[in-house]
């Protein structure tokens, strides 16, 4: 048996307004992966500086806070087998235009300041960004009725 994982995912304010939570749930659902916590906030200033600090300091740092503190977001934990990595491949690249047919970025956006969704990009990541978002806790543990349909074990 690989590792069981959890990885961080939101909808991003411009994939809230573009009622597209729904479009993005049901591809991580038909992908065979768990969702085991889900809320939606606004995020404070401060919080939107702590989940992006790797990114302070370059030109697009102030856009980048003032775009995600813009409107509701949709937070969001999926468990599964290497899941940080494979929701990264289903997420698509950073840049819309480069990311493939398939994936969420390629198939429904096309600006990278409006990429619709964020995915951890390491399970250090997925750790500190699931504390950060989920601090109440709120993680549910459950069986899916399909997991020995879809996992060797
Ligand atoms: P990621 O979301 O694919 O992990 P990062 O490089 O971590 O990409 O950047 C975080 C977010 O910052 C991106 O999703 C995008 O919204 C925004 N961003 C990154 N690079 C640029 C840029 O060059 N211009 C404008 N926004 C950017
Ligand atoms: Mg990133």
């Amino acid at each position: 048996m690989s590792v069981r994982e959890r990885t961080f995912l939101m909808v991003k304010p411009d994939g809230v307004k573009r009622q597209l939570i729904g479009n993005v749930v049901t591809r991580l659902e038909a992908k065979g992966l768990k969702l085991v916590a889900m809320k939606m906030m606004q995020i404070a200033p401060e919080m939107a500086e702590q989940h992006y600090g790797e990114h302070k300091g370059k030109p697009f740092f102030n856009g980048l806070i003032e775009f995600i503190t813009s409107g509701p977001v949709v937070a969001m934990v999926w468990e599964g087998d290497n899941v940080v990595e494979m929701v990264r491949t289903l997420i698509g690249a950073t840049d819309p235009r480069k990311a493939g047919p398939g994936t969420i970025r390629g198939d429904l956006a096309v600006f990278t300041g409006k990429n619709l969704v964020h995915g951890s990009d390491s399970t250090e990541s997925a750790h500190r960004e699931i504390n950060l978002f989920f601090p109440e806790g709120g993680i549910y543990e459950y069986m899916l009725p399909v997991e020995s349909s879809l996992y060797d074990e």
